[in-house]
């Protein structure tokens, strides 16, 4: 920086206090308390959303698995965190298209006062806001991704899985338009429902038939391919009794639509019973 720098260059660090005083002032005209007041309306508009999108995504159940707990965990914290930026981008919005019209006195101020984007305050403000924001949520979806990865199983086949309890294999297989689940472990019994005992991993062999489907637990939270030639692996640990859905989530036919099948999550000695009864349908 050369020495004829004006002493009143917005970005001089011995203009500093003049930026706080510029920001004061900036925060005290009219037009910009409004659109606070219209942000802060609006964010508690929006906040509920957050509420309503997990309420809905419960209606079928679920969670039914850690991994669907975590995901609904995740969708609510970035909702909420999304509702101040979508609320000050609207009241920005709705601020420009009605606000200066409805007020005959009031003209967009553009010689009333210096720009705010040169103020230094606002700049490092602002920026350090947002980066803050945006670090979080990286931070925060690194974790969970790692979370629900373990929870998952990942890549890792189910005999080298470190779990205490040793978990069931099930070899999944798409064809249009059915599932069928066959158990290796079970005298390889197959059923176009999927039986599973709460408390207990599920580690999946997926693969196709003819076409690529998407293996789909809805309310365990797990999805994976289908490839026809490969085996994909997932997983998953009920933590709910109940009966949950399982659908195609990959365009595959005709009847792609029906393609979904339920899951049984029962007790272990119901399981156990399901399975004695099964015997008898034994199919290589
Ligand atoms: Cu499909």
């Amino acid at each position: 920086m050369s020495i004829e720098t004006p002493v009143d260059q917005p970005e001089s660090p011995t203009n500093r206090p003049d930026s706080t005083h510029r920001m004061k002032e900036w925060f005290s005209r009219d037009y910009v308390r409004k659109i606070i007041a219209i942000f802060i309306v609006l964010t508690i508009i929006i906040i509920p959303i957050a509420w309503l999108v997990i309420h809905f995504l419960e209606l079928s159940g679920g969670p039914a698995s850690s991994i669907m707990e975590e995901l609904e965990t995740t969708i609510f914290v970035f909702t909420l965190v999304s509702a101040p930026l979508m609320a000050i981008t609207a009241a920005v919005l709705v601020y420009s298209l009605f606000g200066w019209g409805s007020i005959k006195s009031e003209e967009p101020p553009m010689q009333e006062n210096p720009a705010i984007r040169t103020n230094a305050v606002a700049v490092i403000g602002w920026t350090v806001a947002t980066s803050l924001l945006a670090a979080f949520l990286v931070i925060w979806g690194l974790v969970e991704l790692a979370t629900i990865t373990a929870d998952s199983y990942g890549s890792t086949p189910s005999s080298q899985q470190p779990n205490a309890t040793k978990p069931i294999d099930v070899n999944v297989t798409g064809q249009q338009w059915v599932w069928t689940f066959e158990y290796p472990d079970q005298q390889k019994i197959q059923s176009n429902v999927l039986v599973v005992p709460i408390n207990t991993p599920i580690y999946f062999n997926v693969t196709s038939k003819d076409v690529i489907h998407s293996f789909w637990v809805v309310e365990m939270g797990v999805k994976i391919d289908a490839n026809p030639g490969a085996v994909t692996n997932t997983g998953f640990t009920a933590n709910k009794l109940g009966t949950f859905n399982i659908r195609c989530a990959e365009l595959c036919g005709l009847h792609h639509a029906y393609m979904e099948t339920n899951v049984q999550v029962v007790t272990q000695d119901q399981f156990d019973s399901w399975v004695r009864e099964q015997g008898g349908k034994r199919t290589v």
